[in-house]
């Protein structure tokens, strides 16, 4: 499972399908094949370690299939990996975690019905840490949210005469560059969009554009000029003229975003901590000291200690003279494969401002 699940990570992180990967073990446990998902409308895992045996002249019959991911029952893209594992004679199947998405689930059961031998919830939680910007859209019907900050010390992100250029230093903003380059979207608040004219590509360290450019979101009913960097080269343009949070979101899920990256401006920070709708914080801090200044996080409605809107560090990297500090929201209960269900799961923390206005 350890190998099958280096093989999904090989996968691309954006993208509405899962990264999923799996090894093919002959009875003495061997592995005779592997392969893992490249993306919406290629082969799933499953059928691509099932062609590399083939191709490798393997009969995968006997075989035992470890798959990240329980295998789909649907004719998607593609068609069903149960039904490809059962008439490939495989004799076992090994499962890291279930599959929640409605469409495709009912894999483990048809597999046991033809009486191969299933077990799921093997490394479960390397399984679940992989997939879970996935997991959590497909189990809530939201994206899962990071919210990026780049803050002074004293947590602002600017000086009062307005200039923000630049607070952190080249090997944060290089990092921040990877991380869209991962993402479904990348959203900003209408303010961001007029007041920094930004273009919200993904870029190389030499300023080119990387292959994949997340959609580009923005949210406010102010329009984006004519002009706008956000209209030239990089990704879509999606302008949702909406101050509804969970409009937003859901209008996000409708186009398959699995992961929205939001880069500001403050009002849409507030506005989505306010409404407990970050799940992941990217906050790259600088040794700088403002004093005085915008603050990347406005009123949270927070008025004593035991109401703050806190997280877990996850990872903290130190980047050149800058720090990132990732952290996420307390992690919520699984379902278990029994209980697997497509119905949202209830944030543990209720929102204090549920109609939350941008
Ligand atoms: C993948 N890759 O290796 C596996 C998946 O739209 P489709 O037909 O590609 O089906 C996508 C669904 O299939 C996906 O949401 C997941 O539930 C299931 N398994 N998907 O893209 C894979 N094993
Ligand atoms: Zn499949």
């Amino acid at each position: 499972m350890r190998r099958a699940l280096a093989l999904a990570a090989q996968g691309p992180a954006y993208g509405p399908n899962p990264r999923v990967g799996c090894v093919l073990l002959d009875p003495a446990g061997q592995p005779v094949a592997e392969g893992f998902h490249r993306g919406a409308g290629t082969p799933h895992a499953e059928a691509a370690a099932l062609a590399a045996a083939r191709s490798r002249g393997v009969d995968p019959r006997g075989t035992t299939a470890v798959v990240t991911l329980e295998p789909c029952a649907h004719h998607g893209r593609t068609g069903p990996c149960a039904d490809a594992l059962i008439d490939a004679g495989v004799a076992a199947v090994h499962v890291a975690v279930a599959d929640p998405n409605p469409v495709a689930t009912g894999g483990a059961a048809k597999l046991r019905a033809a009486g191969i031998e299933v077990t799921t919830g093997l490394l479960a939680d390397e399984g679940e840490e992989l997939l879970r910007q996935w997991l959590h859209a497909v189990r809530t019907g939201r994206p899962y949210v990071t919210l990026k900050l780049a803050t002074s010390l004293d947590g602002r992100v600017a000086a009062t005469d307005g200039t923000s250029r630049w607070i952190t230093g080249p090997q944060a903003r290089a990092h921040a560059h990877t991380i869209r380059a991962q993402v479904d979207a990348i959203g900003v608040g209408t303010g961001t969009a007029l007041t920094d004219d930004p273009s919200l590509t993904a870029r190389t360290i030499d300023g080119g554009l990387f292959e994949h450019q997340p959609l580009r979101v923005v949210v406010g009913r102010r329009a984006v000029p004519d002009g706008a960097r956000l209209r030239g080269p990089g990704g879509a343009l999606l302008h949702l003229p909406e101050h509804d949070l969970g409009a937003v979101l859901s209008q996000l899920a409708e186009r398959e975003v699995r992961h929205l990256l939001v880069e500001g401006g403050p009002t849409l920070a507030t506005a989505l901590l306010a409404a407990d709708a970050v799940d992941e914080l990217h906050a790259y801090v600088a040794p700088v000291l403002l004093g005085a200044g915008a603050t990347a996080v406005g009123d949270l409605g927070v008025t004593t200690i035991g109401d703050a809107a806190r997280f877990t560090t996850h990872d903290v990297t130190r980047l050149g003279d800058d720090v990132l500090l990732v952290a996420r929201r307390a992690q919520h209960a699984r379902p278990t494969e029994a209980t697997e269900s497509v119905q949202p799961v209830q944030p543990g923390r209720p929102s204090r401002h549920p109609k939350e206005e941008i």
